[in-house]
């Protein structure tokens, strides 16, 4: 039996990959941040909350991270964890860097001195390419980070590479974009446009306000992604992989897609700040535009190339994102019945 310690284990990739680790029989160990209210509720939802062991973890505590490696005997890391909202990340910049920089190097540290052979995975992202210099993206193309959330998880890619090159150890960086589920966090777009639908849908009159409609993603389902983390982990070489669906979509067609997973049928008007969206079968406003939304700096584009996933390590997404919008559209509403 392999055992796995995960960062993050509270957050949303980190509930599916426990659950994915137990029904693989792995034992799993996770670390929970001090809150006021501590919250497993994903786990819960999983049904998994009863089969990990949990562990006061936080990534700016370099003793408490140090006591946790040495007490796990653990063979493989997923460092999760991380101040994960690019929105919040221009008010909270030092903080964005000591958890999702600084974090991955003093675990880094940490494993390198008392369990070298342990194998490690880094939650790294699509955010690193943020002013995109290739369409579309693959482990190969430079970085450009918009946010300071990028620019700290560019840090916490490079040293997982550079430890591996220093130390040999078995380190690996998943470029994930972005991946989502009923069980992602509330303030994300895909999220707040699903719950706030799911609300008009039940007779709800207040429609959802939001920013740059014009951005686009490649998403995909959280479930299939932490299968990708994994994989990369059960490689003999340590590498980085691209993890994505090759498919781009503006937050406008989310929209829609969601809408019409809710039997709404949207009619879109105006541009801009102006621009809005009304049900024709309801006659209610869906969507305003509410400036405070809009980035200092955005990330217009991002679509992702995992074809080296998909040849070596078998991996293909198997959520399109249509079906990602019905899931979590059909999902918050059920929730609200
Ligand atoms: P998430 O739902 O926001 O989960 C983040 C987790 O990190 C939570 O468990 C959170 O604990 C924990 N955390 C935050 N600060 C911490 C600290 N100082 N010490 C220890 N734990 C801390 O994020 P996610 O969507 O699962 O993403 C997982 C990782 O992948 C993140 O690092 C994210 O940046 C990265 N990533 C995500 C995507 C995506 O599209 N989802 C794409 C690429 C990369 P609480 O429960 O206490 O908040
Ligand atoms: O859902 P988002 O907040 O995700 P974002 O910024 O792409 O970041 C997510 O994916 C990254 C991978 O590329 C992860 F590393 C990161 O941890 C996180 O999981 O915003 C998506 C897009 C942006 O262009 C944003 O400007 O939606 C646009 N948007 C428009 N209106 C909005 C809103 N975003 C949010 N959160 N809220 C809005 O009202």
């Amino acid at each position: 039996m392999k055992t796995a310690f995960i960062t993050g284990i509270t957050g949303q990739d980190g509930a599916y990959l426990a659950k994915l680790l137990v029904e693989k029989g792995y034992k799993v160990h996770g670390g929970v941040r001090r809150i006021s209210h501590p919250e497993l509720g994903r786990l819960e939802a999983l049904g998994v909350a009863k089969d990990v062991h949990i562990h006061d973890f936080d990534l700016t505590e370099p003793n408490n991270i140090y006591r946790v490696i040495r007490d796990v005997a653990m063979d493989e890391f997923y460092n999760l964890a991380g101040q994960s909202f690019v929105g919040a990340s221009w008010e909270l910049p030092i903080y964005t860097s000591d958890v999702d920089a600084m974090g991955v190097a003093r675990v880094l540290d940490t494993l390198r001195t008392l369990r070298p052979e342990t194998r490690f995975y880094q939650a790294s992202t699509s955010e690193m390419f943020g002013l995109v210099q290739e369409v579309p993206q693959r482990e190969t193309t430079q970085l450009h980070p918009r946010s300071p959330y990028g620019v700290a998880k560019v840090y916490g890619h490079f040293i997982t590479m550079n430890y591996r090159e220093s130390f040999g150890m078995h380190a690996s960086s998943g470029i994930l974009f972005n991946h989502e589920s009923p069980l992602r966090g509330k303030e994300f777009v895909t999220r707040k446009i699903t719950l706030a639908l799911a609300k008009l849908a039940h007779g709800g009159v207040d429609a959802v306000q939001l920013g740059n409609m014009d951005a686009r993603r490649d998403w995909g389902f959280s479930g299939d992604y932490v299968e990708g983390m994994w994989r990369m982990l059960q490689q003999d070489v340590a590498d980085d992989y691209v993890l994505a669906t090759n498919t781009t979509t503006t937050i406008r067609d989310f929209v829609n897609y969601a809408a019409d997973a809710l039997g709404m049928d949207l009619a879109w008007d105006g541009e801009g700040v102006a621009e809005t969206a009304t049900d024709r079968k309801s006659g209610k406003r869906v969507v305003e535009i509410n400036e405070k939304f809009f980035r200092p700096a955005e990330v217009e584009l991002l679509i992702g190339d995992a074809r080296k996933a998909r040849e070596k390590l078998g991996w293909t997404p198997k959520v399109d994102v249509r079906e990602l919008a019905q899931m979590m559209a059909k999902s918050d509403f059920d929730a609200l019945l």
